[in-house]
């Protein structure tokens, strides 16, 4: 076990930290027993690139302060006891065997159970080490992150949960290893989702956010302005990801996106493309010029499953167990153009987002070189606004594509963006959508107004929440660091 290896996960000694104290005396409470080690995942913001880790695009989130808090006690038994310090959310109790034979079933309603994310992090990391484990856990968790609300509160549960039984069984993995074992995990609870919210909650650094990209995983810090900040502000619409097909029908609707944009181009139909990001490879065309082929070969608004087969060759019985989900099965129409031109030019917002950071430290560095966007950025008045302009214009697109090509908005959020834009500040929604959070763009100086204004002419007027809780809904917020285990 090597401690400063700092690809693998941290471990550190236990913190002077109320909050850890509390868990650990509400764990001795629970199971008149002692804490072994506690584990911390923090939730995360995601600044651009929404829904395109999943088509394969890089993606820029940074994490947050809150986290989920894990207080874990080894067992010579294969038992898990879970607990939680709030009480709404209730204890279960059960005995693991094999990573087959544990079930995952939501509520009669198709909710999952709360616990059900920590069962999922334990059956990832079972499958992980082929069944072969000695240790069962008693768990108890405190979690601040708000729960389904786009700050990724269900993977830091779940990268908790995996993190402790491994750390139980004396396994640390690396750090981008156990963000991939993770984002498998998370799939049990049945949604398709791609690997941000756990790359980022191991690859996290503070102070900086994450470029982030697929096959292999990689994490390159970017250092955001200096006289910007990042407000995350609640809708206060919460919404589960797991309770509806609106996430997987995303996902599918951009698979098959990609296998009839990849038959179009002479490939067979049993290729292995199935990403965006893999058919844009097999065209050798630049994003630009895959959005002039979206126009080109996906014209229809809406597709039929019937009209898919045919142009993909197959029958409805294959595209169903090939390309659709459980929860997808059923769907009869699928928005092909919208969904792949929403990727493509969000991804291109990601980059742009990225270099402009880029030139404008180079800048700072006095590495000009001639570089015509450096140039103009150093030939501006003011080079702050000129920045900040430039990112937050990409944040407002990226709503705008989300609202209407990738319809993943929510009223409460379109107004969050629109009471921000009154005041001159972009934003956009943040995390999967359909309620939850947005993140705005804002210059350093406005932060105390911008916060003032969000309290009275949203959180005052159209929401029932106490002068002391618009904190905890409204923040600034700067990155943190990833996961550690404390011991
Ligand atoms: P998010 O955008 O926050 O990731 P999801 O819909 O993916 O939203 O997952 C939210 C679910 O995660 C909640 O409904 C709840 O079941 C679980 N969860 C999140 N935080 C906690 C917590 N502190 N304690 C218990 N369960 C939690
Ligand atoms: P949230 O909102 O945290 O559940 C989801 C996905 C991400 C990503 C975003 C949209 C999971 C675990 N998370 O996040 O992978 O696709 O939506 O960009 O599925
Ligand atoms: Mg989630």
């Amino acid at each position: 076990m090597n401690i400063f290896n700092e690809n693998k996960v941290p471990l550190k000694k236990i913190p002077l930290d109320p909050r850890v104290d509390r868990l650990n005396s509400f764990f001795n409470n629970e199971f008149k027993s002692k804490v072994d080690f506690f584990v911390r995942v923090p939730g995360r913001v995601n600044i651009i690139g929404e829904h395109i880790d999943y088509c394969g695009f890089p993606v820029l989130p940074m994490a947050l302060e809150q986290d989920i808090l894990v207080a874990a006690g080894i067992l010579e038994q294969p038992e898990l006891h879970i607990r939680n310090v709030d009480n709404k959310y209730s204890n279960f109790d059960c005995k693991i065997t094999t990573f087959e034979e544990l079930n995952i079933e939501p509520d009669n309603n198709g909710r999952p159970y709360w616990y059900n994310y920590v069962l999922c992090g334990i059956k990832g990391a079972i499958e992980y080490l082929e069944n072969k484990y000695s240790h069962g856990l008693r768990l108890c968790v405190d979690g601040n992150i708000p729960p389904a609300s786009g700050l990724s509160s269900s993977s830091a549960l779940v990268s908790a949960s995996t993190l402790s039984f491994l750390y139980a069984q004396h396994s640390i993995p690396n750090k981008s290893e156990i963000a991939s074992l993770c984002a498998r995990s998370e799939r049990y609870i049945g949604t398709q989702g791609g690997g941000m919210d756990q790359a980022i909650a191991f690859l996290a650094e503070e102070n900086s956010a994450q470029y982030i990209t697929w096959n292999p995983l990689t994490a390159t810090a970017i250092e955001l302005p200096k006289n910007i900040a990042f407000v995350v502000a609640h809708s206060l619409a919460e919404v589960n990801k797991a309770a509806s097909n609106d996430f997987n029908r995303r996902v599918v609707e951009c698979r098959l996106a990609a296998k009839v944009l990849a038959r179009m181009s002479g490939s067979s139909t049993n290729s292995e493309i199935i990403t965006l990001k893999e058919v844009q490879k097999l065209f050798g065309k630049d994003l630009d010029e895959m959005i002039c082929l979206i126009q080109k070969h996906l014209p229809k608004e809406a597709y039929s499953k019937n009209e898919i087969s045919q142009l993909l060759d197959t029958t409805d019985e294959e595209l169903d167990t090939l390309y659709l989900t459980p929860n997808t099965k059923n769907l009869t129409e699928f928005k092909l153009k919208q969904r792949a031109l929403h990727v493509f030019q969000e991804a291109f917002r990601v980059q742009k987002f990225r270099d402009t950071c880029l030139q404008l430290k180079s800048l700072k560095n006095g590495e000009c070189n001639g570089n015509e966007t450096i140039d103009r950025i150093g030939n501006s008045e003011n080079k702050d606004d000129y920045i900040s302009e430039i990112l937050g214009t990409l944040l407002s697109e990226s709503h705008f594509s989300l609202k209407t090509l990738y319809e993943c908005s929510h009223e409460n959020l379109d107004l969050l963006v629109e009471i921000s834009k009154d005041m001159g500040i972009h934003s956009r929604l943040t995390g999967a959508g359909w309620g939850g959070c947005i993140v705005a763009l804002c210059p350093l100086s406005k932060v105390d107004t911008y916060l003032e204004k969000l309290k009275k002419e949203y959180y005052e007027k159209y929401c029932n929440v106490s002068e002391d809780c618009v904190q905890e809904y409204a923040f600034a917020t700067t990155p943190h660091y990833g996961a550690v285990i404390y011991v």
